[in-house]
């Protein structure tokens, strides 16, 4: 399947048997879907052969980079030695074994078991029935509700779209389903008026307390965010934010979820986001960076806390996916965490690219759109502004950010837009000299917004 002929029949044929997710379908049967052929460390390869730098890492989730022959041999000896086979009824397979060995290791301690999913939603709806269980199995059978963020993303199945708080997720499927309320959310350039964002900061995390005081602290299970909010914007929350939510869900005895899809495995310079944030969750939901990927896999990291009730109390959590732990995923994971340690890259984002990344970004504040730049490790988002004294925004922000990033795409550079925030989140080997191109073609395209004349 390489001829430019048999990829133009693809897109006919994507177009016609294809529904895509989260894609405007109409738009995209006239426009056709655009074809990736190839990837080699940060870049990727259309059909047609032009070159791409991807900014975004596929999506938040090809860590180590694209082409490692490692993770295909790693892959191809455990599909010859055995496919398939699960992990219940007391059985499990070696590379499902020591991965859950490997992903405990970075878990500081506390976070010493793993429950294996094939997604980062799976992840979601697992340890959502996992902390009711575990309040039941204490005695608390009341504690059922879950408080979650406005604007933050926990995944597309019925628990993960609820537990979310995006308007148009909800609108669609009659969401949330009973039991999951919301709060708002850390984002000081829009949100934050006249407050310091310390100040700001404090202010959202107590809405957490007002929540739990409305709801009854009787029949609250949990709290979940994302450590830095992805696909919301990339909201990156004042300091002040994290230490105060932490202390009220141990101060009201609420379970602390830390959605680590895209934090996790060294995207925020540590293992783990909450370890840069110095806050340790109960439950953890991973995916994405886990196998960087190459195959599917996430899985729920369960703390101590809630690991000796599971063990000893409740016994038989009768959850579970007939790909729980799959080998040839593991072999693929524990690979790439292999790479990743080797390698160093969590200290290379915290020590070297991390820092380069954020300086060469932050050169991009004196541009006449462009509000404010928020970057932690190899995370971005970079706010556009139609007035930055006043921090106006634009008028129709979504289409701001979709002239920034089909300018860029244009250029060879893949970013995505929230509204009017560019998300950047690159694979963890990018060179600076990739980061400096990243920039420029970035740069380019805030240009071009500038000169299209949006109020
Ligand atoms: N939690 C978080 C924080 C995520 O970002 C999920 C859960 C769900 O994971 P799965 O593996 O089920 O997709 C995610 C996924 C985007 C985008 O456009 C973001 C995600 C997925 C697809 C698109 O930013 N995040």
């Amino acid at each position: 399947m390489t001829s430019s002929t048999s990829h133009s029949n693809l897109g006919a044929i994507d177009a016609a048997h294809h529904l895509h997710p989260f894609s405007d379908m109409k738009q995209l049967n006239a426009t056709g879907t655009r074809i990736i052929t190839r990837g080699e460390g940060v870049y990727i390869f259309d059909a047609a052969g032009k070159k791409y730098l991807d900014g975004f890492a596929g999506l938040w989730c090809v860590n180590i980079g694209y082409g490692r022959r490692e993770i295909a041999e790693a892959v191809q000896r455990q599909m010859n030695e055995l496919p398939y086979y699960n992990t219940f009824f007391g059985t499990t397979t070696p590379p499902t074994a020591l991965l859950a060995q490997k992903i405990t290791a970075h878990g500081g301690g506390v976070l010493n078991h793993v429950f294996f999913t094939n997604s980062g939603s799976e992840a979601t709806d697992t340890w959502f029935r996992m902390a009711r269980v575990y309040w039941k199995a204490l005695g608390h059978p009341t504690k059922t509700q879950v408080i979650a963020r406005r604007n933050g993303y926990h995944g597309s199945t019925v628990a993960g779209a609820s537990l979310g708080g995006m308007r148009h997720m909800h609108e669609q499927g009659n969401l949330p389903i009973e039991g999951i309320s919301h709060i708002g959310q850390p984002y000081w350039y829009a949100e934050g008026g006249d407050l310091t964002p310390s100040e700001f900061g404090l202010k959202m995390a107590r809405e957490l307390e007002a929540k739990i005081d409305e709801l009854g602290e009787e029949n609250v299970a949990a709290f979940v965010a994302e450590p830095v909010q992805g696909a919301g914007g990339v909201i990156v929350p004042p300091d002040s934010y994290w230490p105060e939510i932490a202390r009220i869900c141990k101060k009201r005895n609420i379970l602390l979820v830390a959605d680590e899809v895209i934090c996790g495995f060294g995207r925020l310079g540590t293992w783990f986001g909450h370890q840069h944030f110095g806050f340790v969750p109960d439950l953890a939901p991973v995916a994405k960076g886990l196998s960087s990927g190459y195959l599917p896999i996430g899985a729920v990291l369960v703390g101590d806390r809630v690991a000796r009730v599971m063990i000893e109390e409740v016994g038989d959590f009768n959850h579970g996916y007939t790909y729980s732990g799959h080998p040839v995923c593991a072999a693929a994971a524990l690979e790439n965490l292999r790479i990743i340690e080797e390698e160093g890259l969590v200290e290379r984002v915290r020590d070297d690219i991390g820092p380069y990344f954020a300086a060469a970004l932050k050169t991009l504040e004196d541009h006449e759109v462009v509000g404010q730049v928020d970057a932690v490790g190899l995370i971005a988002g970079i706010q556009l502004a139609a007035d930055k004294a006043t921090r106006r925004r634009f008028q129709k922000p979504d289409d701001a950010g979709v002239a920034v990033r089909n300018h860029c795409l244009q250029n060879g550079l893949v970013m995505r837009a929230t509204s009017d925030r560019m998300l950047a989140s690159p694979a963890l080997v990018i060179s600076r000299s990739e980061v400096d191109e990243m920039i420029g073609i970035l740069r380019k395209g805030l240009d071009h917004l500038r000169d299209a004349g949006l109020a």
